[in-house]
């Protein structure tokens, strides 16, 4: 079984375009062929979930992070219809100015359209898995992934994140979910999708991005990138082609009050209603309502969370290609 693990990378590592539609940069392409490690990064969070220059400056520095330690990312987004796996710095800059260069917000339903149009994607948690999937990337950090919005009963707004997580034999590091979520029911659902969860840390308790405390507890946590490792490949071998989540909370000294964010947080949500906003709009909405009423001290959070998940992630790749060898 281990075999097969093997070749599938070796399958679509060695091909210089899987199709026109797909696009591996050099560098990933040289890394993935030698096995070197690897960690998917999204674009969302740059073409919707940050303003305009910090977007960028965030990418970057998250790239530098990953680099500093070995790492090769690959930044993933979909450039005039072609799906990039691996952006150049001047890649990350055109995407990152939102206004000159318009995007997409790309999560599955969203691709067949902005590629069949030639248009530019930021892809979400669950365009990048499909993406990084293709050319088995095994590993993707970013800062939170979507979930469970506050009464989906209603609305039933459930993140496509979710489902994809469910189907792609790929683990995510993220700092959980937000709180402008559901985090119980998000909790719920990645269990119904059979996605392995976990805290990355001593304990169980559940992160809740800008806070280090969400109240609720993961069913699992792994204390080292070595046990994370091993569980990820066994769910390789197995087949099992779910996801996995492990959740890093985020640096102390980044961290939030939970009581604060939440009182900006029902703000934002009640402002959202009176305008109307739902669907795919209502993330970016209330991110950057969250950046507004907290004075930028959420974007710098989100910033900080952001390079340690992709450090984790890091660490994770490393860990997970010395048992491959
Ligand atoms: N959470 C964040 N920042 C983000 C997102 C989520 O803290 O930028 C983005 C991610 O790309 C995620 C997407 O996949 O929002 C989820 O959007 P929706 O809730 O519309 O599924
Ligand atoms: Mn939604």
């Amino acid at each position: 079984m281990f075999r097969v693990f093997r070749d599938y990378r070796r399958q679509y590592s060695t091909l210089k375009k899987i199709s026109d539609r797909v696009i591996i940069s050099e560098e990933v392409q040289h890394a993935l062929a030698k096995r070197l490690p690897v960690v998917a990064l999204e674009s969302t969070i740059i073409t919707h979930g940050m303003p305009f220059p910090k977007n960028v400056e965030c990418a970057l520095s998250v790239e530098a992070q990953v680099r500093e330690m070995g790492v090769i990312p690959a930044t993933i987004a979909i450039l005039k219809g072609i799906i990039r796996i691996g952006l150049s710095h001047e890649d990350i800059s055109f995407i990152g100015d939102v206004v000159k260069n318009p995007s997409i917000k790309t999560s599955r339903r969203d691709f067949a359209y902005v590629i069949g149009n030639k248009l530019n994607g930021g892809t979400t948690v669950s365009g990048t898995l499909f993406s990084a999937n293709i050319v088995g990337i095994p590993i993707f950090a970013t800062g939170g992934i979507g979930g469970v919005h506050r009464s989906a009963e209603i609305t039933m707004d459930v993140s496509a994140d979710l489902m994809e997580m469910g189907r792609t034999p790929m683990a995510v590091v993220s700092s959980g979910v937000k709180s402008i979520l559901d985090i119980p029911k998000t909790l719920e659902y990645l269990e119904t999708q059979g996605v392995f969860v976990a805290t990355y840390g001593p304990t169980k308790r559940f992160p809740a991005f800008y806070a280090t405390e969400s109240g609720c507890e993961a069913p699992y946590s792994v204390s080292s990138a070595a046990e994370a490792a091993l569980v990820i490949e066994s769910n390789r071998e197995m087949n099992l082609n779910s996801g996995m989540l492990f959740a890093v909370p985020v640096p102390a000294e980044c961290s939030m009050d939970g009581t604060e964010i939440e009182a900006a947080i029902e703000d934002a949500l009640a402002l959202a209603k009176q305008k109307d906003v739902s669907g795919k709009d209502i993330t970016p909405f209330l991110l950057s309502y969250l950046a507004k009423a907290t004075n930028g001290r959420s974007l710098e959070s989100n910033i900080a969370l952001v390079r340690n998940n992709a450090k984790v992630a890091a660490e994770i790749a490393i860990a997970l290609s010395d048992l491959e060898r």
